[in-house]
């Protein structure tokens, strides 16, 4: 019997030394210490013995069942020290890395530009007004002074839909749409921004489709001193105090005089005749404008021997490659996020 639970013992312990899991663990303890394991077997042998040797031989299989229990806790606890070691080796995380960075979108410098003229103009409390890029031949020509037979109207130069129909060649039919809703030749300080369509070539310095900002300002006793005094402020605004600007006579249909509008270049001052943005000229040419013709006001219900008005129009790429420095006009256009990400 004494023998027995030796062997049982030993049988037991390197069992218990050879585990690896807790699971194996368990198993070893159900096969000795459980209901049907072996040490219990033997406990039942007792009842053959005699009933003085019951005590010496229960003491000794006590003794061996504790031992072996505490085997299993200490190698239970060894287990499960080394389970939370390798968890945490394998869940180790570096708190002293850096973040991953989050990538946020940002707005076109063209809508960056545009925003800017924006505020200019409404600063001086104009309003902005929007009109549909697919206009009429009535209001994007005929309003504007431009009759069937004007040659500023090639078929050539425009995107016609049908004999009626084009797509807008300037922001122009705008100004038309809001003289013509107006009465009593209410006073009008406006700006039309919008996107507009010619049939030009696509390279560095055109495009078929491109951005325009006009403005219209109409009132009594609105001078040409007024148009000049509102873009040099204008110019001053956006491309710097030091700005400066010029006026050549030109021609536009819709005014008269018409003028060309050249700002001085803020690039070299005119001072580098190899400078890239106004080849030693030191004027950039920016902007049209004139006092509306009195037919373009009296075709729109305005009354032109009592109020007067000036209008404008810019394109917005351009200010905008003389701002940021960009020498084709494509790439506003093609969205090649690495253009973009640098605004
Ligand atoms: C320009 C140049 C000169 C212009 C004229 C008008 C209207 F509708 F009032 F007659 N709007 N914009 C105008 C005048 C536009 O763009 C280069």
């Amino acid at each position: 019997m004494e023998n027995k639970v030796k062997e049982l013992c030993d049988a037991a312990s390197s069992a218990i030394n050879a585990v690896t899991d807790l699971k194996a663990l368990d198993d070893i303890r159900v096969k000795f210490l459980g209901k049907k394991g072996e040490m219990t077997t033997l406990v039942k042998v007792m009842n053959e013995l005699s009933a003085d040797e019951k005590p010496r031989v229960g003491k000794i299989i006590n003794d061996a069942r504790n031992q072996i229990k505490t085997l299993i806790d200490d190698k239970k606890a060894e287990l499960k020290a080394q389970e939370l070691q390798n968890k945490l080796a394998s869940e180790k995380i570096d708190v002293t890395l850096p973040g991953r960075k989050i990538y946020r979108g940002h707005l076109h410098p063209l809508t960056l530009t545009l925003n800017r003229v924006k505020e200019i103009f409404m600063n001086m409390g104009y309003s902005v007004e929007e009109g549909p890029e697919v206009e009429t031949d009535y209001f994007n020509f005929e309003a504007l002074n431009l009759p069937k037979d004007h040659p500023a109207r090639d078929m050539q130069d425009s995107f016609y839909i049908t004999e009626e129909i084009l797509l807008r060649t300037q922001t122009s039919p705008v100004q038309a749409r809001t003289m013509q809703k107006n009465s009593d030749n209410a006073p009008i300080r406006m700006i039309a921004p919008g996107r507009v369509y010619r049939r030009d070539d696509y390279d560095a310095s055109h495009s078929p489709m491109f951005t325009q900002v006009e403005g219209l300002v109409v009132d009594e006793g609105i001078t040409f001193a007024d148009l000049k005094g509102t873009l040099d402020f204008f110019c001053k605004k956006i491309f710097g105090d030091t700005a400066q600007i010029r006026l050549r006579p030109s021609f536009f249909p819709f005014t008269e005089p018409s003028t060309e509008v050249d700002v001085s270049c803020m690039m070299c001052h005119g001072t580098d005749e190899h400078c890239k943005v106004c080849h030693g000229s030191g004027w950039l040419e920016i902007l049209g404008a004139g006092m509306v013709h009195p037919d373009v006001l009296s075709m729109s219900g305005y009354d032109p021997s009592k109020v007067s008005g000036f209008a404008f129009g810019m394109g917005i790429e351009r200010i905008a490659m003389l701002t940021y420095g960009i020498d084709d006009l494509r790439y506003f256009f093609e969205n090649d996020i690495r253009f973009l990400q640098q605004f």
